[in-house]
C-alpha cells in the first residue's frame, strides 16, 4: 500500500505569515523643521487557502509537501509607505477534503466544491505606523504596532470522495466486477478476499447522456469497526453517497444475516450512514435459477428494495441502474440535505503508519524512558561502560 498512487491522509505543517511591523519614523527635509510623525503602516502576513479542484482525485500532490509556510508581511517605512503583504499560498485540494487539528484532532473546515476557497490560517495584521498616533497632545510619537504574529498549525487532511453511490459488501462480494461492468473503471478482480485496498471511483452512464459516480470501497467484515480486516478506514469514503448498494452473493450461506453484519457495522462507524438510502442487490446470481431466486426473495427483508444482478451475464443491471438513478435523483436523498457531521478524529485514527513522530510519543513507556538517559559522554563512554569500572573497583576491593 505504501506504493500506492491513492493517497486519502496527509498531515502537513502549515504557518501563515506574519504582519509587518509598523514604521517609527519622522519627516525630514531641508527647511522643514519638526516634519512629524510619518512612518507607514506594516504589510499583511500571507493566509494559508484550501481550493477545490475537481479535477484532482487524491491528496497524493500533498503528500511529499509536508510543510506550507506563506510568505510574511514586510515593514512600513518613511513617507507613510505601506509595508508589502506577504504572499497567500493557494493549496489546491480534491473536493471533499476535511480538515482537521492534528494535535487535538478537532475538525476545522471542509473543502467540497470546484472552486471553493476556505482560508485556513489567517495571516497577521501588519502594525500601524506611527503617523496614526500623533495627537494634539503627543506630536511625536516615537511608537509603532509590531505586525500581529504568524499561526502555526499542524494539520490532518483527509479526503471523503464524493461518489453518488457507494458499494458497500463482504470481501469477494463482486464489488469490483460490478464496478467495472457497469463503468470504465477499471479494478483488480480476482477470487481471494481483499483484492481491493483502495477506493476506487468510475462513473457509470445512464440513459440520455447522464451519468452518477459509483464508489468500491474495500471489503468489510465483522468486527471491522474493531480494526478487523482493512477495519473500517475506508468507510468515510462513503459517509458522503447519496445511496448505498448493498451487495451480498447468492452463494453466501446467509444472506439476510451477512446484510444486517454490514448494517451493525456501519452503524458502529457513524449512525448517521442509518439515515441513508440503501438497496440490497444479490449479485452472482448466474449461479441461481428462477426457482431459487423465489426462495431467497422470501427470506430478504422487506424494508430494504431488493433485486438480483449478475455482473458476469449482465442479468439485472439495467433494473439495478433504473433503480439508483431514481433513489439519487429522489429530493429526500439529496447528499447537501444530509449534511454529515465529521467527528473529530481520536487518538487511533491519529496514529497511522506515516506519522512515525506521533506514533513514538504514543508508546513512550518506561522502557523508552530509560533509554533517554542512556547518553554518551563527550569522551564516547556511555553510562554502561562507567558502571563496568566500578564493578571492577568493587572485585578489587573483596
Ligand atoms: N459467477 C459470478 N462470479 C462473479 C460475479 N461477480 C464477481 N464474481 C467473481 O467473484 C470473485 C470476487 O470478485 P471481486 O469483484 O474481486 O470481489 P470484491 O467484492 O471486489 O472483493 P474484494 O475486493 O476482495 O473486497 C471473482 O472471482 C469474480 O470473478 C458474478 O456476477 N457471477
Ligand atoms: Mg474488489
Amino acid at each position: 500500500m505504501a506504493d500506492s498512487n491513492f493517497i486519502d491522509y496527509v498531515k502537513i505543517l502549515c504557518r501563515s505569515g506574519k504582519g509587518g511591523a509598523g514604521s517609527r519614523h519622522f519627516y525630514r527635509a531641508k527647511y522643514v523643521p519638526k516634519g512629524g510623525p510619518d512612518g507607514g503602516d506594516g504589510g499583511r502576513g500571507g493566509h494559508i487557502i484550501l481550493k477545490g479542484n475537481k479535477n484532482m482525485w487524491t491528496l497524493l500532490p500533498l503528500k511529499y509537501r509536508r510543510h506550507i509556510f506563506a510568505g510574511n508581511g514586510q515593514s512600513g517605512s518613511g513617507g507613510r509607505s505601506f509595508g508589502k503583504d506577504g504572499d497567500d499560498v493557494t493549496v489546491e485540494v480534491p473536493c471533499g477534503t476535511v480538515v482537521f487539528d492534528a494535535e487535538t484532532g478537532d475538525y476545522l473546515c471542509e473543502v467540497t466544491d470546484d472552486g471553493q476557497e476556505v482560508k485556513l490560517l489567517k495571516g497577521g495584521r501588519g502594525g500601524l505606523g506611527n503617523w496614526h498616533f500623533k495627537s494634539a497632545t503627543n506630536r511625536t510619537p516615537r511608537y509603532a504596532q509590531p505586525g500581529e504574529p504568524a499561526i502555526e498549525k499542524s494539520v490532518i487532511l483527509e479526503l471523503k470522495l464524493l461518489a453518488d453511490v457507494g458499494l458497500v459488501g463482504f470481501p469477494n462480494a463482486g464489488k469490483s466486477t460490478l464496478l467495472s461492468s457497469l463503468s470504465a473503471a477499471r479494478p483488480k478482480i480476482a477470487d481471494y478476499p481483499f483484492t481491493t485496498m483502495e477506493p476506487q471511483l468510475g462513473i457509470v452512464s445512464y440513459r440520455d447522456n447522464r451519468s452518477f459516480v459509483m464508489a468500491d470501497i474495500p471489503g468489510i467484515i465483522e468486527g471491522a469497526s474493531e480494526g478487523k480486516g482493512l477495519g473500517l478506514r475506508f468507510l468515510r469514503h462513503i459517509e458522503r453517497n447519496a445511496v448505498l448498494l448493498f451487495l451480498v452473493p447468492a452463494d453466501a450461506d446467509d444472506i439476510c444475516g451477512e446484510y444486517e453484519v454490514l448494517l451493525r457495522e456501519l452503524e458502529r462507524f457513524n449512525p448517521q450512514l442509518m439515515d441513508k438510502h440503501r438497496i440490497l442487490a444479490v449479485s452472482k446470481s448466474d449461479m441461481l435459477d428462477d426457482e431459487l431466486m423465489e426462495e431467497i426473495a422470501t427470506q430478504l427483508p422487506d424494508d430494504v428494495p431488493h433485486l438480483f444482478i449478475s455482473a458476469v451475464t449482465g442479468y439485472g443491471l439495467t433494473e439495478l441502474k433504473d433503480l439508483l438513478w431514481k433513489a439519487i435523483t429522489d429530493d429526500s436523498n439529496r447528499i447537501e440535505d444530509m449534511p454529515i457531521t465529521h467527528r473529530p478524529l481520536d487518538g487511533h485514527h491519529r496514529v497511522r503508519e506515516e506519522d512515525e513522530f506521533i506514533f513514538e510519543n504514543a508508546s513512550a513507556d518506561t522502557e523508552d524512558e530509560e533509554e533517554l538517559y542512556d547518553y554518551e559522554d563527550e569522551e564516547g563512554y556511555s553510562d554502561d561502560d562507567y558502571m563496568w569500572d566500578e564493578d571492577i573497583d568493587e572485585n578489587d576491593i573483596k
